[in-house]
């Protein structure tokens, strides 16, 4: 595999902590020069020396000048263990905008590179410390944008992900192994018995295959979160309601119709799923242009974003623009809610029941900040489509890659499968199940390309 990338022979460096200012700052070097790097531009205090994987108190020095450019700790760790399987040097300096940068351009003049994006973790896989899947994790734990998608993360780089897949590589294995035994005799047909466990087998794990393949769309949007827009008429309390949901007064409320007209965009977590909020501009009928022109962006945001939250008053009647909120939204997901409960019932439940049918409307009333528990709630099954989201323990997928190779790897299944009822030549047969056990190896990187490890790496930030 060594030959993907010959430059990692050389040995890199990288601030692994975020720019700007903060108390430490971390410069990771790997590579077998990276201890000698270490030792030319770090002098430990006293007598003390470097010991390994034991942080040093020292000076960090310029070799050119001489002169000292900061207090600092260095560790330095010895290949195999560590996380690049490289030899690795860490410097903690102090953070800021300078003594990082210093520290990093005396490091290039003594013979480092400079790291590429994930490029740490690129050696990590290519020296066999982890697999695609779990160096695809490490990038996501640092995403990470709520504890829930931090866990599925965390799973992925524990290896559930790749264990499951190799348990199924092996079943089909198994299948292959059975069916290639009988390459020796291509006239016979495979023996009925055989041929029935062979199928039950193939399909038992096709079967797995589809339901991690349905779980995608619920791990993904754990993992990247959910785009949501606030539609409804002026001054049903969309504006109110995003604040409730945010706990902070956000955006401007005030009884005028017509108070929102550029967008709002807020984050929030709504049980484990990080989504994007965006409260729009009421929609209404209006001769002023520039509220005409909120009112049509509003409804062009909507169609856009994967989920839709319809705000009606309980005060006023439902009527033709509601109706057009309603099928707007109906295209999507959606949750329709029904604000300003503390007033006089206007709003005819009957007829809206004949509009939205089974679906159950969430009552609130902004005002009083009532009924937003509930309205959370509601938000959260509407989106995962259960009650509770599932523990890490259960298996999800939340990446588009891995999807598809099991797609992949699900169809040249069902190809054998079929081949199999119509008793093709065991070499035939074979095939398929190589090609489906090639697709899975695509996920934990048995099987990559350099393309592949290209796109997957530069998505990582420098330094990791
Ligand atoms: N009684 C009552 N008044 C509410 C409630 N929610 C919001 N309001 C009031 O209704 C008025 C409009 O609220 P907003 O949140 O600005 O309404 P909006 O839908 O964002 O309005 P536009 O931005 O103009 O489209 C304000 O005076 C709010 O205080 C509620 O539950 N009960
Ligand atoms: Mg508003």
């Amino acid at each position: 595999m060594s030959s993907l990338v010959p430059e990692r022979e050389s040995t890199i460096a990288a601030i692994s902590t975020p720019p700007g200012e903060g108390g430490v700052a971390v410069i990771r070097i790997s590579g077998g020069e990276s201890h000698s790097i270490a030792r030319k531009i770090f002098v430990p205090a006293g007598n003390s020396g470097f010991s390994e994987r034991k942080l040093c108190f020292g000076k960090i020095i310029d070799p050119e000048t001489g002169g000292t450019v900061d207090e600092a700790l260095c560790v330095v760790m010895s290949s195999p263990d560590t996380y690049t399987g490289e030899d690795i040097a860490e410097i903690h300096s102090h953070g800021g905008h300078v003594v990082p940068r210093k520290v990093l351009e005396i490091l290039t003049g003594l013979g480092a590179t400079l790291a590429a994006p994930g490029e740490f973790t690129q050696r990590a896989f290519l020296n066999g410390k982890m697999d695609l899947a779990q160096a695809e994790a490490v990038s996501d734990i640092i995403s990470a944008q709520t504890e829930q998608s931090l866990r599925y993360a965390e799973a992925q780089l524990e290896g559930t992900l790749s264990g499951k897949v190799n348990e199924l590589k092996d079943q089909i294995l198994d299948v292959l192994a059975e069916i290639e035994a009988n390459l020796d005799f291509p006239e016979e047909d495979i023996d009925p018995v055989a041929k029935n466990r062979l199928r039950e087998a193939s399909e038992s794990v096709e079967k797995e295959l589809s339901a991690l393949i349905d779980s995608y769309d619920t791990g993904r949007m754990f993992r990247d979160g959910v785009t949501m827009v606030i539609l409804g008429k002026p001054n049903v309390g969309k504006s109110s309601i995003l604040n409730c949901l945010l706990e902070t007064q956000r955006a401007i409320v005030s009884p005028i119709a017509g108070t929102t007209r550029d967008f709002i965009e807020e984050r929030i977590n709504v049980g484990g799923i990080p989504l994007v909020i965006t409260d729009t501009a009421g929609i209404r009928d209006t001769g002023d242009r520039i509220e005409r022109l909120g009112v049509e962006l509003s409804l062009k945001k909507a169609e856009e974003s994967e989920f839709v939250l319809v705000v009606l008053d309980q005060s006023t009647e439902l009527d033709a623009l509601d109706r057009k909120i309603l099928k707007t939204a109906a295209k999507k997901k959606h949750l329709v809610v029904i604000n300003k409960m503390d007033l006089e019932e206007k709003l005819e439940r009957s007829k809206l029941r004949r509009v939205l049918g089974r679906k159950k409307p969430v009552e609130t009333s902004a005002l009083a900040k009532e009924g937003i528990g509930r309205l959370r709630q509601a938000m959260f099954e509407t989106l995962a489509g259960s009650p509770r989201a599932s523990d890490a323990s259960e298996l999800v997928l939340t990446n588009l890659r891995h999807k598809k190779s099991m797609e992949k790897a699900r169809d040249q299944l069902r190809m054998f499968l079929e081949l199999l009822e119509r008793n093709e030549y065991p070499e035939i047969l074979s095939i398929e199940l190589r090609n489906s056990m090639n697709s899975l190896g695509e996920i934990t990187g048995e099987v990559t390309t350099e393309d592949l490890l290209g796109r997957i790496f530069s998505r990582f930030c420098i330094g990791k």
